[in-house]
Order: C-alpha cells, then sequence, then structure tokens
C-alpha cells in the first residue's frame, strides 16, 4: 500500500469516528430536550388541574347570557308558545296569531271576533302537552261575542301548523268592558305539571267581582283542555271552576315541578299605584276586594279579609314596576340561576331574575335587559333557553332569545 493510499484510509477513519461523536451528541441533546419537554409539560399539566380545582362549579357560576334578535317588526307580541318541532308559536295583541320557523313568520289566523283596544286584544296563548297528538292550541283575549267578554277559544290546527280546522270555546263569559278601554283583562294561560290548563284573569275594572267566588273575573281558573272543571279546586260556594280569588290582574303564572304543600308554583299580578304582587299559586283568597261601584283605594292583600293569602313578594307601597310573564329558568346551563324565576317588567323595562322557591324569596332581585324599553312575555324554550318579548309599539317590537354559557 502506498503513504498517500494509508493517509486517505486515515483520514476515512477520523471523519467516520467524527461522524459518530456528532450523532451521540446529537442524540444527547434530543434526549435532553425531550426530558426537559416533558417536564414542562407535566408542570403544565398540574398547574392546569390546580386552576380547574379553583375554578367554581359550573352548578355555583353566575351565567354569561347573549342576547340575540331573532324575530322582529311585531307589535306586541304578548304570548310565545313552542310547538315540539320547536317551532314558535306568538300571539301579537293587536290580533295575530302566527307561527314562526327560523325567524320566519307565518299568519295562522287572525280571529274575526277580537276585540282590540286598550290593555285588550289577543293576548294568552298555550300549546296542548299532547299537541303532538291533537294539535290543540290555546288562546285568551276579549271577544265581541256575547256582548263583550274573555274567552279561551281552542284551536285545531292541521298538519302545517298553520291552518285552522276546528274551532272549539272552552271557557266563555269572563268578564270585561266591551263598551269601555278593556281594562284588567288578564289572561294568561299555562298547563301546569298536572295536566290541566291555568287561567289568570283580570278584575275587568268591575266592583265586587274579584271578590264574588261565582264570578270569572280577578281569578285563577283551573280546567280540562275542553274547558270543563277539575277535582281540587276552591270549592265551596264558587264556580267550580276557580282555584283562587281575590286578584286584580293576573299576568303572569309559572309552575314548580310539582305541587308542593297546596302550592303550584307563582302568579304575578298588577297592583294599584303600589304593591305589584308575586304570588303563591294555590287556592285561597289573594286579598284584592274593590267596592262597587269600582274603586281601586283599597290595599291589593286586605289583612282584614279571614286567611288572606299575602304576597310572596310586593314592589312596595310607593312604587309599581308592572311585571308581567314569569317563567322558572331550566337546565344546568343557567348555573347558578337554574331554577330562578325570570320576570318580564314592563313599566320598570328590564327583566328580573329572582331565587323564590317553596313560596319563599331568597335575596334581592338580580335586574337585566335594561336597555329595550317594555318587556311582555318571558318562556324557557325545549333548547334551554329564555325567550322574552319587547312590548314598545309602532310595529317595532322584537323576540329576544337569552343564552346562558358557563365557564
Ligand atoms: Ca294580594
Amino acid at each position: 500500500m502506498k503513504s498517500s493510499q494509508r493517509t486517505a484510509k486515515l483520514l476515512d477513519s477520523k471523519v467516520f469516528i467524527a461522524a459518530i461523536l456528532a450523532a451521540i451528541v446529537l442524540v444527547t441533546t434530543l434526549i435532553t430536550y425531550r426530558i426537559l419537554d416533558a417536564q414542562q409539560s407535566a408542570q403544565k399539566a398540574d398547574a392546569a388541574a390546580q386552576t380547574a380545582a379553583a375554578k367554581t362549579p359550573a352548578a355555583q357560576q353566575t351565567p354569561n347570557i347573549t342576547v340575540s334578535e331573532i324575530a322582529g317588526g311585531l307589535d306586541h307580541p304578548w304570548e310565545i308558545g313552542f310547538l315540539p318541532s320547536g317551532a314558535m308559536i306568538v300571539s301579537e295583541r293587536a290580533g295575530v296569531l302566527s307561527k314562526f320557523v327560523d325567524g320566519q313568520k307565518t299568519e295562522i289566523i287572525r280571529p274575526f271576533d277580537v276585540a282590540v283596544r286598550g290593555e285588550g286584544g289577543l293576548l294568552g296563548l298555550a300549546i296542548d302537552p299532547q299537541y303532538a297528538s291533537n294539535h290543540f292550541i290555546y288562546s285568551c283575549y276579549n271577544s265581541t261575542q256575547n256582548g263583550g267578554d274573555v274567552r279561551v277559544v281552542r284551536r285545531q290546527l292541521d298538519a302545517s301548523d298553520t291552518v285552522v280546522v276546528e274551532r272549539a270555546d272552552i271557557v266563555t263569559g269572563i268578564p270585561t268592558d266591551l263598551a269601555g278601554t278593556l281594562r284588567h283583562s288578564g289572561c294568561r294561560l299555562a298547563f301546569g305539571p298536572d295536566g290541566n290548563l291555568w287561567i289568570g284573569t283580570g278584575d275587568a275594572a268591575i266592583g265586587g267581582a274579584a271578590q264574588d267566588p261565582k264570578s270569572l273575573a280577578g281569578k285563577i281558573l283551573r280546567v280540562d283542555r275542553n274547558g270543563t272543571e277539575v277535582s281540587g279546586n276552591l270549592g265551596g260556594d264558587s264556580d267550580l271552576r276557580v282555584f283562587s280569588v281575590g286578584h286584580r290582574n293576573i299576568q303572569g303564572i309559572a309552575f314548580y315541578e310539582r305541587e308542593v304543600n297546596g302550592s303550584w308554583g307563582i302568579t304575578v299580578e298588577h297592583g294599584t299605584n303600589r304593591s305589584d304582587e308575586i304570588n303563591a299559586l294555590k287556592r285561597g283568597h289573594f286579598g284584592w276586594a274593590p267596592p262597587t261601584p269600582y274603586s281601586e283605594v283599597g290595599e291589593m292583600t286586605d289583612l282584614t279579609i279571614p286567611n288572606v293569602i299575602k304576597p310572596i313578594w310586593a314592589s312596595g307601597q310607593s312604587d309599581t314596576i308592572a311585571p308581567s310573564a314569569a317563567t322558572f329558568l331550566k337546565g344546568e346551563k343557567w348555573g347558578a340561576w337554574q331554577n330562578r324565576l325570570a320576570v318580564a317588567v314592563l313599566k320598570g323595562k328590564m327583566l328580573m331574575i329572582m331565587d323564590i322557591a317553596d313560596d319563599k324569596m331568597s335575596g334581592t332581585a338580580i335586574t337585566l335587559l335594561k336597555d329595550h324599553g317594555r318587556l311582555r312575555a318571558a318562556q324557557i324554550g325545549p333548547d334551554g333557553s329564555l325567550y322574552v318579548t319587547t312590548d314598545n309599539g309602532s310595529g317595532a317590537d322584537k323576540i329576544l332569545k337569552l343564552t346562558p354559557t358557563l365557564q
């Protein structure tokens, strides 16, 4: 072997060894980085676990609320109901009953006999809990028939949910002053967990009516889907459909999950120039007893009436806010607000969230939605969101959807 060849081979060996050494350094460095990286990941995981442990449990969190407008251009939308399909039925006081799907409105009917004036018009609305099989929806309104009354009308819709195929007037003769301004028309409808239809009425500004057990004015009525009385109502000498007496103008009804100690939930009532009330939904006398001729100087809850039932909440002796519809917030996504009562407020222009259970209120009301004017309807939807309507008139009213989210 020549000297030059040995030198070349020696050089090859050195290059080879250098390459091996370089590879070893590279692998060692990579392993070191991997170990450091793993340590950092473990530290991050520890920190995340500590943060999670420190985070408020979902059931105690105050939800963040997203407000979206899902329909506009309405005229005093008074109540919302949901069909099994998720479609929304809406009554407008101006006399229109409509179906909404994805914000698109289809008119169902403009009843020929609606009297629209002042506080009156097409008001309450309820969907039969067995709608899937019977297609019944219920309306409460001031009617021009029978010399003028407030009545509950059941309508059966066709498969498209937009055509009325049958009408049955299931409760008629609830007093109203057709010659006047249709004051105190009440008309809140709701099906309870007992499967019955509950009807909140107004005193029609008629002296003596709210406390008269035979009159349907100023009452809570409880009937079946045919308008027939059911067992468990007030009894005695009262009309068999009467559940409670002594109300001025019922505007909201909301139910607990079940009857507890004779109470099924709450009602919302407008006061005079004082004492709006939230009352227990139970049998008895709630203390409004205006004299004849009609005068509103008396107390909303006259304590001289034997066994009169005092309100759960009242707005006070110097103020009214005109609370309207109410609904309990359902579903875990409401966090700390789950099972609280949401109340739409007209004059006070806000939504109140109140902690009411077992006929008692805890703490003070939380207020929100203060920049949308008067609010009329409040209804929890099948998706767990809260639906609220505005009541500002001029054909510019909206349906708002409030969606809660937790951290
Ligand atoms: Ca009262």
